[in-house]
């Protein structure tokens, strides 16, 4: 097949989760064109059959808010009259579902790839659902020939708050590579980072409020409290002043480093004792995935998505948001109980390996593929 990916190539699940996607179709033998306005991160070296289109933008005065999404329509039209795609699958339904759609709407018929879109989480959860964007993302979702989800959990959202037929979405996990997410994953860090032998906690985000990274230095300062410890901090974003001057208050800056962004994160989470996550929503949360494929419990809230990723009581530890205190308690019984912990982590790892490994879930993408190609995804409308 011929594949045109689009999606946000900076730090961001929905990034990574498109871009190994896209990585894993050239493997087995398709051609894939990513089409954005910067090359995905993870696109780091020459891999066959992947080709890159960088969306073009001049900058015009009159171009207050330059327009992106009709850039990208554009892009993705030419694209694919240039490379024939028989597909175009987006990543996040705003606004990629609306300039897929544009971009089909300039085809000639006969000639039309057909879309898929994949929403990830706060396109349906939060800057969907705003008035000023609900009607059209809505209605490029519609028009998907082929819509997925990345959690059950996210699937009903869509069809609460966009009307979209429950049978009309299919829920595809995301996924990991077991070769690469491992706990005897080289190099180890674990010397640098602690250097006296300490635990480490890790959390990795984007910063974001949502993500509640205030949380993790408070649990991080009740469980200092208790044996030594590190809390390793990986990503940036609009919170890391506020986590800092947190953990500057409660007196543990000392044990908390800031490493920014930083990849590849698997040579980190494979000296993680506890991956932390306490987040206001997370549609799936693949952090919590990659963390517990390198075998480190973990801590998070039983919101959304998370509970079909980590399994309380064996995989880690859920808690309702904000339960900072009963989080910390846990993350001090897991590291105080070494059997315990053996135990977690190897389901964890073992839960990563058998249900979400790139193997199985990139066979199930190209199934759906094949279905909506035949006119079997849904249908449109
Ligand atoms: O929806 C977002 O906030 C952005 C998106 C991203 O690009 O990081 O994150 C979502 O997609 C990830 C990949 O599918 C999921 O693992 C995250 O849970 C999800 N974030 C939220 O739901 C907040």
């Amino acid at each position: 097949m011929r594949i045109g990916i689009t999606c946000y190539p900076t730090y961001g699940g929905s990034g990574v989760v498109a871009t190994e996607l896209g990585l894993e179709l050239a493997e087995r033998g398709h051609e894939v064109h990513f089409v954005s306005y910067a090359q995905p991160f993870r696109l780091d070296r020459f891999r066959e059959r992947v080709y890159f289109h960088e969306v073009e933008m001049d900058p015009y005065p009159l171009f207050e808010h330059p327009p992106y999404s009709v850039a990208l329509a554009a892009a993705i039209h030419d694209v694919a009259v240039q490379h024939e795609l028989d597909l175009i699958h987006v990543h996040y339904a705003i606004p990629h579902a609306t300039s897929a759609w544009m971009a089909r709407e300039m085809l000639l018929p006969g000639r039309t790839p057909k879309v898929v879109t994949t929403l990830h989480g706060t396109d349906i959860t939060l800057t969907g659902k705003h008035p000023s964007l609900h009607s059209i993302t809505r209605f490029s979702i519609q028009k998907s020939d082929g819509i997925t989800a990345v959690s059950e959990f996210l699937r009903k959202e869509t069809e609460t708050s966009f009307g979209v037929n429950g049978g009309r979405s299919r829920v595809i996990p995301n996924f990991i590579d077991p070769e690469r997410y491992r706990r005897d994953g080289k190099p180890c860090h674990r010397a640098t980072l602690a250097p006296g032998g300490e635990k480490i906690l890790m959390h990795i985000s984007n910063f974001r409020p949502v993500k509640r990274v205030e949380d993790v230095v408070r649990i991080f300062a009740r469980v200092r409290a208790e044996g030594e410890a590190r809390l390793v901090m990986v990503g940036d974003g609009p919170d890391r002043p506020r986590a800092q001057a947190l953990a500057d208050s409660l007196g543990v800056a000392n044990d908390v480093i800031f490493l920014g962004k930083h990849t590849p994160v698997e040579e980190l989470l494979a000296c993680s004792d506890l991956f932390l996550l306490p987040s206001e929503s997370e549609s799936f949360g693949l952090a919590a995935l990659e963390a517990m494929a390198c075998g480190s419990p973990v801590i998070a809230t039983a919101v959304a998505g998370l509970p079909e990723v980590v399994e309380d009581g064996e995989t880690g530890f859920l808690h309702p948001l904000g339960d900072v205190e009963g989080m910390a308690r846990s993350a001090c019984r897991l590291l105080g109980d070494d059997s315990l912990w053996t135990r977690f982590s190897e389901a964890g790892q073992r839960r990563a390996r058998d249900e979400f490994s790139a193997d199985r879930i990139v066979s199930v993408y190209e199934s759906f593929y094949e279905e909506v190609l035949a006119g079997k995804g849904g249908g449109k409308g």
